[in-house]
């Protein structure tokens, strides 16, 4: 059996040009002219592109007492509902757990995808299993390695144990993830801010302004230097983490930067509503910024200092929240936007003039398969490739609303938004899984994609070099104590 998509426009990355595109087994078998095949999608006025991959999701994720709302089966309906075909989800040890444990619970999670998937590992306490487990996680195709700098007490490590596991992801060809934010600086604020009566969802913003964020983003980019090792900054928020990212880049390091649809669309006047789900709903860390912030990301993808755009999708209802009523600390951290980022990218990105259409397809596919190693079987359009394809409708329009959504979730914080820009079709390895506004997805379809190590080669950053024992110095005479 075989498909083919006619009439369309090819975007990718850096190319823009008509062609017809056969597909095959599951790939892209042929790119040209007047090809026929046993099924035909029209792709009349649409555009041909690579199919979204979102690479920070938390399906199903035991986090803040409880569970996150989307799983494998309704997170990847959602994702290929708005034309996302992969996504990457943190498999994440608790603390004394073993990595390859952790693994298998992702694993046994991730049998419910409809489309393809990949993990990160997450490194939250250290010590010599982990240290050797590092090398299974990686023989299984498992590259990049999450640090979270926050969440004291949980998930965070302190810097010697990061310095420790970036030393090693380096060493294994890895790439190293930070969520950047000072966790100590959290921990203390919030205390403060809950001891002053502050207990709304507004002073969730206040416990975690910029300048945690661009202090731990400074301090990662030192010491993945020190440590040799390329590092991607996850959910950048704000110009204080964008500038220490663009300076690193400046300077030859190998740092990304990750911002979120939620921050480049979303204001920090949503925590002041006056109805507290509504701000409930919308807390997420880093929370959502002021105005000059979002410039500064918009700028960042435009000029190329800001590389993917992604959701952190971490989804949960509105009774999950309300278990912080009177106290913010305990309303569950997390936002949804699988379903919602390409169209939303497309509106405020594309139809503005702010991107390209190449620059939406690098952002949203291209540039993290590369970061990730698994370009070109996905974020390309190239014979051989995965036919994760989507075929995109720019005049087609819709108003973003829950009651539609495949997100297990009772609400949407897009609510209402009119968005231009939808997916005509959404091709997962070939099948065709949105065929207009009707989504046609099977459990279980979607395949775990094992990606490859950079390399040690190349870790191209700025001042870093075998840290090797120096030689000892001779000296004549030893001083008397106490000297
Ligand atoms: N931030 C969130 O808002 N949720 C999940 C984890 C994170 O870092
Ligand atoms: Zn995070
Ligand atoms: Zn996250
Ligand atoms: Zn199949």
């Amino acid at each position: 059996m075989t498909t083919v998509i006619r009439n369309g426009t090819i975007v990718t990355a850096d190319l823009t040009y008509k062609a017809d595109v056969l597909i095959e087994h599951g790939r892209i078998a042929a790119i040209g002219q007047g090809l026929t095949g046993d099924t035909t999608l029209d792709a009349t006025g649409c555009l041909v592109m690579p199919g979204g991959i979102d690479p920070h999701t938390h399906l199903e994720m035991p986090f803040m007492g409880t569970y996150s709302a989307d799983d494998f089966d309704s997170g990847t309906r959602a994702a290929l509902a708005g034309g996302t075909t992969m996504v990457v989800d943190f498999a994440l040890p608790s603390p004394g757990q073993g990595l390859l444990d952790a693994l298998q619970m992702w694993d046994n999670k991730s049998g419910r995808a409809h489309c393809d998937y990949s993990f990160h590992m997450a490194v939250t306490w250290w010590d010599r299993q982990v240290f050797d487990e590092m090398q299974a996680v990686v023989d299984r195709g498992i590259t990049s390695f999450k640090h979270f700098m926050a969440y004291k007490g949980a998930l965070m490590v302190n810097d010697d144990e990061l310095f420790s596991s970036f030393r090693r992801v380096g060493d294994l060809g890895g790439v190293a993830l930070v969520h950047a934010e000072n966790g100590d600086v959290v921990a203390e604020l919030s205390a403060r801010l809950l001891a002053e009566g502050n207990t709304g969802p507004e002073a969730h913003a206040y416990s975690r302004p910029p300048q945690v964020e661009g202090e731990a983003t400074n301090r990662a980019i030192m010491v993945a230097d020190m440590a040799g090792v390329p590092l991607y900054v996850v959910h950048v928020s704000c110009e204080d983490s964008h500038e220490a990212i663009r300076r690193a880049r400046s300077q030859g390091k190998r740092v990304w930067g990750e911002p979120l649809i939620q921050h480049l669309t979303l204001d920090e006047s949503e925590y002041f509503n006056p109805d507290w789900d509504h701000a409930a709903r919308r807390v997420m860390s880093p929370p959502f910024r002021d105005k000059r912030h979002q410039d500064s990301l918009w700028a960042g993808l435009q000029s190329g200092s800001l590389s993917v755009v992604a959701t952190d999708h971490c989804a949960f209802t509105t009774a999950q929240k309300r278990n912080g009523i009177g106290d913010f600390t305990k309303i569950p951290n997390g936002t949804g936007g699988l379903e919602d980022r390409m169209p939303m990218l497309w509106t405020h990105g594309v139809a503005t003039g702010r991107l390209t259409p190449n620059e939406f397809v690098a952002v949203t596919s291209t540039n993290i398969a590369k970061i990730l190693g698994m370009y070109p079987r996905k974020g390309a359009v190239l014979v051989g490739s995965d036919a994760d394809l989507v075929v995109w409708d720019p005049e087609a329009e819709k108003t973003i609303a829950a009651g539609s959504q495949q997100s297990a979730i009772d609400y949407n914080v897009f609510e209402g938004q009119r968005v231009k820009g939808l997916p005509r079709y959404v091709l997962t390895r070939g099948h065709v899984a949105v065929d207009g506004g009707t989504l046609d997805s099977r459990e279980g379809h979607g395949e775990f994609v094992a990606r490859e190590p950079r390399g040690t080669v190349n870790r191209a950053l700025s001042a870093w070099k075998e840290l090797t024992a120096p030689r000892p110095v001779e000296r004549s005479g030893i001083p008397a104590s106490g000297v």
